[in-house]
């Protein structure tokens, strides 16, 4: 099977790239990619709406078909590669790990968007009222995240690495870029380390440049 990724670090496609480093690591597919560059609007070139019309990242081409979103490619993955454990075998367990990873995809993610991205809804006289209301809410689902890794659990459920515990990842980088300090989340900040420690996790990391800590105070 011919894989391809089209990413760009530190984004939500580190999700999908972490999948495909687990498949890598427990099979003999390999995968490679493409770095889309989100700062000089490279995705929404002709040339990548080719490839992705929604000019989004992650994309992924299974043998020249796209797939988009990172639900869709982590299932198509873990479908495709049980052996890449990448969601949880047993069917309820997996639901629990598909229900937190959907609330972060439609609902954390796009909030973040608001902050990140406050131009594109709100005009000049009311992007700066967006962003600071998308950030209450986002630092409101922090604060869940915290809630939910608050017993010390290594992953935010079940007992093994799923898609969610990357997207975790993402987001307290993410809240660290927009001024969050992490350490407002003792337990989310805890968990996070030992989630980027993980083999398959840090060598995404390293691979897109990219760290944990991204606050500066
Ligand atoms: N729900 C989508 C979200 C994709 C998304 O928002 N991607 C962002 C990066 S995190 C992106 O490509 N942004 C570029 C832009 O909006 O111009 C998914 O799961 O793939």
């Amino acid at each position: 099977m011919n894989l391809h990724l089209y990413y760009a670090p530190g984004t939500c496609s580190f999700v999908a790239h972490v999948a495909l480093e687990l498949v890598k690591e427990s099979s003999s597919q390999n995968y490679d990619g493409t770095v889309i560059n989100l700062k000089n609007g490279e995705q929404l070139k002709p040339e990548y709406k080719a490839i992705n019309p929604r000019g989004q990242v992650p994309a992924l081409i299974v043998d020249g078909q796209l797939t988009t979103q990172v639900m869709a490619i982590t299932n198509f993955l873990h479908e495709s590669f049980p052996q890449a454990q990448i969601f949880p075998s047993n069917v309820m367990e997996k639901a629990q790990a598909v229900s937190i990873l959907a609330w972060m995809n439609n609902t954390v993610h796009p909030t973040f968007t608001r902050v990140f991205r406050s131009e594109r809804f709100g005009d000049e006289a009311g992007k700066a009222g967006v962003k600071a209301m998308a950030l209450e809410a986002f630092k409101g689902y922090l604060a869940e995240i915290d809630g939910l890794v608050s017993k010390g659990q290594t992953y935010i459920c079940g007992n093994q690495l799923t898609p969610a515990d990357v997207y975790a990842v993402a987001f307290i980088r993410w809240a660290g870029l927009a001024g969050i300090n992490p350490a407002n989340y003792p337990h989310y900040a805890t968990y996070a380390s030992g989630i980027a420690a993980l083999p398959a996790v840090s060598r995404i990391m390293q691979k897109e440049g990219i760290n944990l800590n991204t606050y500066v105070g």
